[in-house]
């Protein structure tokens, strides 16, 4: 048997293993921080826009305080960080003249509608990706996020639609 080919071998099996630590460290990342890939559609008409988590988090980044009040939790406050949604649709071109509502939809089915005039309000939409200094989990990391509808005004949270994957305007 050549010796060198063993050791050839022995060098090619170190280089794989070193490549998939490396592809492991990166989901390990991922784990700890479920924003890395976090995409949200944007859609009007047949028209679709992607926007990633680098996109949303530079429109106008801001922290804001609402208080989340579930059937089965008492009223908290909650500093959320996230951007206006209305920041959100203007990034994508999109014009609210016009239209007659916007339609936020989840992962899970949930489905939230607001009016236009509710969206151009001050202050009260917001696509939220942090709580309390820290980000928004996904819904298999027991959290939810990666982006949540807040709606300050909405008294009791059922609008606050959790794990957003669509947002289209009609
Ligand atoms: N995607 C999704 N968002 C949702 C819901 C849901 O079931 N699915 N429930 C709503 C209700 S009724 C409340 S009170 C708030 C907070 O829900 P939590 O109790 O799970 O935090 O999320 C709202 N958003
Ligand atoms: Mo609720």
């Amino acid at each position: 048997m050549n010796k060198n080919k063993i050791y050839i071998a022995i060098g090619i099996l170190i280089i794989v293993v070193g490549v998939f630590a490396f592809m492991n460290r990166e989901l390990v990342k991922d784990k700890g921080y479920a924003l890395d890939n976090a995409e949200v559609i944007i859609k009007v008409g047949d028209l679709e826009t992607v926007l990633g988590y680098e996109n949303i988090k530079a429109l106008e980044e801001v922290d804001f305080s609402a208080i989340l009040d579930t059937s089965d939790t008492d009223p908290k406050e909650h500093t959320y960080t996230g951007v206006p949604l209305k920041k959100v649709i203007e990034e994508c071109g999109i014009s609210l003249n016009g239209k007659s509502k916007i339609v936020v939809r989840a992962v899970d089915g949930y489905t939230v509608a607001l009016t236009v005039d509710e969206v151009l309000d001050e202050d009260n939409i917001y696509l939220a990706y942090g709580i309390d200094g820290k980000p928004l989990k996904s819904k298999s990391q027991g959290g939810s996020g990666p982006y949540q509808l807040i709606v300050r005004k909405d008294q009791f949270s059922q609008r606050w639609c959790k794990f957003i994957v669509e947002i289209e305007v009609i």
